[in-house]
Parts: structure tokens; C-alpha cells; sequence
């Protein structure tokens, strides 16, 4: 049970006990994912400080600018995780192939694969609004003690054993699941402790919030058209507010803390959207059904994909339980 000024350390020790297979072995790994966030945080908040901003002048492997802050902070992560042998695999948006970590004369026996979008949202970052990362646990398929393969990586989302975000906003969140609700903690950056904030997080059955970059109105589904039109109509309920931030982490954590819905569709330029299914969609999806909330392709809902490519995109709605379902109406 969550109890006053519970910190984020506490809770990983007291929850272990919880987890379907309890070595200790996640409580590690979400431990190690707790320092690297405080480094990236450290770096994200004195971006304006030093000569940290700009393009690294390398391209990620989706042909998009790299910021030096994106380089360093999937440095961080997989540093944390790779040198203690905390996992056996790292998958990472900004990297286009995995990296097994095999340890020391291949003596690593971690049953986790990590994958990870290190700074989501990264055309944020010189404009001082909200970024954030996002992770993705998962047990490797293949045997203990060999080499990962693509196979640890290509599972369907609903064999996620945790997934998580850090947002870096004006105070820094992580927010976590292991499948057994969402709980969300807030760092304390004088002392350097994240604490229990938001226990038990529910997604509001219904919300008043749609976000959709709207500027792409013209090259959607004639279905998504319809319902932003349906948003804006006013009756009942509606018009519905228009709030977005262009950071998946920060505009799905808004909506699940206010209700809402997040939509993200297909277009003829972006036949599969734009969001990746491993290192966005589908740890997203996790948090925000347990929080009770849906996250769907407009077809099928993400957690049932099965994945083909680590850098699979996919339409993405997720939000309030009602909106979805009158989204759905809508997609038909
Ligand atoms: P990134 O991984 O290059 O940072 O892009 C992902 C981001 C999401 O955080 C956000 O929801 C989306 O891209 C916004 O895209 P757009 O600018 O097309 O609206
Ligand atoms: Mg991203």
C-alpha cells in the first residue's frame, strides 16, 4: 500500500513481491531506468544553459535531424542499462539496429529486453516545452544466455511485463506499469528523489479534450474529418477543447489525467502515420489501459499487432473510454 512521502525507491522494493516472476531482476532494471532519467533530466533542464542545443548534424535512421540532447540522452539510458548487465537487449529509436548485451564471456542470464524512445518529441526541446522518454519491458523469447534476436524484440504489446515514460515538464514525472495499475511519481530536484504523486492513476471514462495536429486536417481519413467535426459541433457536451502539444508523452499524460482523446491517423503521405508501434505506441497503450483507458490503430487495438519491424509505424488513437468508442463509430 502506497504510504505518505513513499519515494519511487521504496515502492519498487515493496511492490516486487507483485511481479509474476520476482528475482529482483525488474526491480533493478526499473531502478537503473530511474537514475538515467535524473541525468537526462539534469541535461534537459539546463538546456538553455549550454551549448547543448542544435542538431548534432547526424540524421537518425528515419532520415530526421538528431538534437545533440537526443544523442546524449539515449547515451545515458543505454549506458545505465548495458553496463550493470541489466538487461540482455536494448532496442532504441535512434538506433537502427538492437544491441545484445551478452556481459563478460557471455555470462549475462537477464531474462529483459528494454526498448526505449530516449527523448520523445525532440522538436521541442529548443523551444523549452515538454519532452519526455518512453520505455518498453519485455522477457526475451529466446534461450537465457545466448545472444538476443529480433524475435526478444518483435513481440505483440500485450506481452509487456512494464512500460513507462519520464516527462521532463514543469516538474519531472515517471510514470510506470507493471501491470498492475499506473502510478505516477514526481521528482523532488533539490534532493533528487522521486516521490508518490499520482497513485493509481485512472483514465477519466470521458473527457472534453481532443488532440490532433490539426494541420494535416486535409490528408485524413474522411472518418477522422468527421469526428473533429463532430468535436467542434456544439451540442451537449461539446465543442470539445483543442489542446496539443506535439509530445506524445505530455499530450497523453494530460488527457489521462483530464480525459481525453489523443489521435495521431494515417495519411496518403504517411500510409502507416507517423508514431512507431515498439517505442511509442505500444508502451503507451499499456499505461493507458491500465489506467483504463483504449488505444487502438482505428482497426485493431495496439497491444493485439503483431509487430513485423523494429521501426514499425502505426495510427495511433488512445484516450477516455467513451471517446474512443465514438471514434470508432466514426472509422466504421
Ligand atoms: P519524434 O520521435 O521525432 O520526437 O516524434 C514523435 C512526436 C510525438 O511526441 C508527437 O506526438 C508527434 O511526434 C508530433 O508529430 P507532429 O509534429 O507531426 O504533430
Ligand atoms: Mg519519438
Amino acid at each position: 500500500m502506497p504510504h505518505e512521502n513513499q519515494t519511487l525507491g521504496e515502492f519498487i522494493i515493496e511492490n516486487q513481491a507483485a511481479f509474476s516472476y520476482s528475482t529482483g531482476e525488474l526491480s533493478r532494471l526499473i531502478n537503473s531506468i530511474r537514475l538515467a532519467a535524473k541525468v537526462v533530466n539534469h541535461e534537459v533542464n539546463k538546456a538553455g544553459l549550454v551549448d547543448i542545443l542544435g542538431n548534432a548534424g547526424s540524421e537518425n535512421i528515419q532520415g530526421e535531424d538528431q538534437k545533440k540532447l537526443d544523442v546524449f540522452a539515449n547515451e545515458a539510458f543505454i549506458k545505465a542499462l548495458s553496463n550493470r548487465e541489466i538487461v540482455c537487449g536494448i532496442a532504441s529509436e535512434e538506433n537502427e539496429d538492437f544491441i545484445s548485451i551478452s556481459g563478460k564471456s557471455n555470462t549475462n542470464t537477464n531474462h529483459y529486453v528494454l526498448l526505449i524512445d530516449p527523448l520523445d518529441g525532440s522538436s521541442n526541446i529548443d523551444v523549452n516545452v515538454s519532452v519526455g522518454t518512453i520505455f518498453s519491458i519485455y522477457r526475451r523469447v529466446t534461450p537465457i544466455g545466448t545472444p538476443v534476436t529480433l524475435s526478444d524484440f518483435l513481440q505483440p504489446g500485450h506481452r509487456q511485463v512494464a512500460s513507462g515514460y519520464v516527462i521532463y515538464g514543469s516538474s519531472t514525472m515517471l510514470v510506470y506499469t507493471t501491470g498492475h495499475g499506473v502510478n505516477g511519481f514526481t521528482l523532488n530536484p533539490a534532493i533528487g528523489t522521486f516521490y508518490l504523486s499520482h497513485p493509481q492513476i485512472q483514465f477519466p471514462k470521458n473527457g472534453a479534450i481532443y488532440s490532433v495536429n490539426e494541420g494535416n486536417y486535409v490528408h485524413f481519413p474522411q472518418g477522422v474529418k468527421n469526428y473533429i467535426k463532430y468535436c467542434q459541433q456544439e451540442v451537449e457536451d461539446r465543442p470539445y477543447t483543442s489542446r496539443y502539444i506535439g509530445s506524445l508523452v505530455s499530450d497523453i499524460h494530460r488527457n489521462m489525467i483530464k480525459g481525453g482523446i489523443y489521435l495521431y491517423p494515417q495519411t496518403a503521405v504517411s500510409p502507416q502515420g507517423k508514431l512507431r508501434l515498439l517505442y511509442e505506441c505500444n508502451p503507451m497503450a499499456f499505461i493507458i489501459e491500465q489506467a483504463g483507458g483504449l488505444a487502438t490503430n482505428g482497426q485493431q487495438r495496439i497491444l493485439d499487432i503483431e509487430p513485423t519491424a523494429l521501426h514499425q509505424r502505426t495510427p495511433f488513437y488512445a484516450g477516455s473510454q467513451k471517446m474512443v468508442a465514438d471514434l470508432m463509430q466514426f472509422l466504421g
